[in-house]
């Protein structure tokens, strides 16, 4: 869901925001004059955490009383179906129409200077640059850094950037910042869903936004076309109990011809690895989303044992040991026979297999 899954894991972690940092942060917003020119820019294809800890921010610098303020991201100008509701919508311009020299960038949850596409000479051109994000991939470019790997979204870094703005929570500025901490810990449901999560998550409740109505909008609604998507694209998933040294393997794969027959935007399949990493049967799961004529982006993911990162690594992409991702070349099938041997050579190499499974239990 996050950037994180593509992120190159050869990067060295980020340190945690130092108390000079943040001062360096809110010095950089506070002393911009009445006109100052403020472009805020998260990253290429946003998901809920980029789009939300962004939005959330600009609403935050709005009652600041900053005038000259724009939201954008690179590429498409496109907004998922399930962002379109999100507050501070309004801020939002094409990157095309993104201010040229702007007096200070703010960046949410990009890892690296690749993900800003053609805004990266923004980042030139401004005066101060503000880096706020958490993959521990991060590369530190920017001016002032923000980051914080330990963090479980971008939104935590946004939260505590606002408090010590003196920005205080308001409705608007809580559903944005719920949309992303619940997009990057897949509703509170991942390993880093922390104390601190939980009590940021009541912060914002506090202001009064409904979480059930959040959730169904952003997370379980879906037009028709989607459904029956993800009917074909289920409905022809493989089940391998012997690959990956005995852990099993699932795959399906997604065309873009079935895209087109069902009328959907690709970021539609998003969610779908999410529906195939449940089977019981197998450790590691896969699907292909083809982008082009022998290219598909291969999203991985690992219920523990197997590292997935060392298999997206070997295939030329990254990520995290249990999520991880890589883009494949050729037809489905041949991009499987790749994967499936990267499992077996991983699963020989560290003589993981079966047996050693069982001793584990
Ligand atoms: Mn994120």
């Amino acid at each position: 869901m996050s950037g994180a899954l593509l992120a190159d894991v050869s990067q060295p972690a980020a340190e945690q925001p130092t108390e000079a940092e943040w001062a360096a942060a809110v010095s950089a917003i506070t002393r911009l004059p009445a006109d100052g020119r403020i472009l805020l820019i998260c990253h290429v294809n946003p998901d809920g955490d980029a789009l939300g800890s962004m939005l959330g921010f600009g609403l935050g610098l709005r009652r600041l009383g900053v005038r000259q303020l724009q939201a954008t991201f690179p590429g498409r100008p496109e907004v998922p179906e399930p962002l379109q509701a999100l507050p501070g919508l309004d801020l939002l311009v094409p990157a095309t129409a993104a201010e040229p020299d702007p007096d200070l960038v703010i960046c949410f949850d990009v890892a690296a200077v690749s993900r800003l596409g053609d805004l990266a000479d923004r980042l030139d051109r401004a005066d101060a640059a503000i880096v706020l994000d958490h993959h521990a991939s991060n590369t530190r470019f920017g001016g002032i850094h923000l980051v914080d790997p330990d963090a479980a979204a971008t939104s935590v870094l946004v939260e505590k950037l606002l408090a010590r703005l003196g920005v205080p929570l308001d409705q608007g500025i809580a559903e944005c910042l719920y949309v992303a901490l619940a997009t990057d810990t897949g509703s509170f449901r991942f390993d880093m869903t922390t104390p601190a999560v939980h009590e940021m998550a009541a912060r914002l409740l506090a202001t009064g936004i409904r979480p059930g109505e959040i959730s169904r909008r952003i997370f379980d609604t879906r037009p028709f076309g989607a459904v029956r998507l993800y009917g074909d694209v289920l409905g022809r998933a493989q089940l391998e109990p012997l690959a990956a040294g005995g852990r099993g393997l699932v795959w399906t794969y997604a065309t873009l011809d079935d895209l087109a027959r069902h009328g959907q935007r690709p970021y539609t399949l998003e969610p779908l690895i999410d529906s195939v990493r449940c089977t019981a049967e197998a450790d590691v799961s896969c699907v292909l989303k083809q982008v082009a004529e022998g290219e598909w982006a291969v999203s991985m993911r690992s219920k523990g044992p197997t590292d997935v990162s060392r298999v997206a690594v070997a295939l030329g992409g990254g990520g995290h040991r249990l999520a991880a991702g890589f883009t494949g070349y050729g037809s489905a099938p041949e991009v499987v026979d790749a994967i499936r041997a990267e499992l077996a050579r991983g699963a020989t190499e560290v003589g993981h297999g079966p047996a050693d499974l069982q001793d584990q239990e």
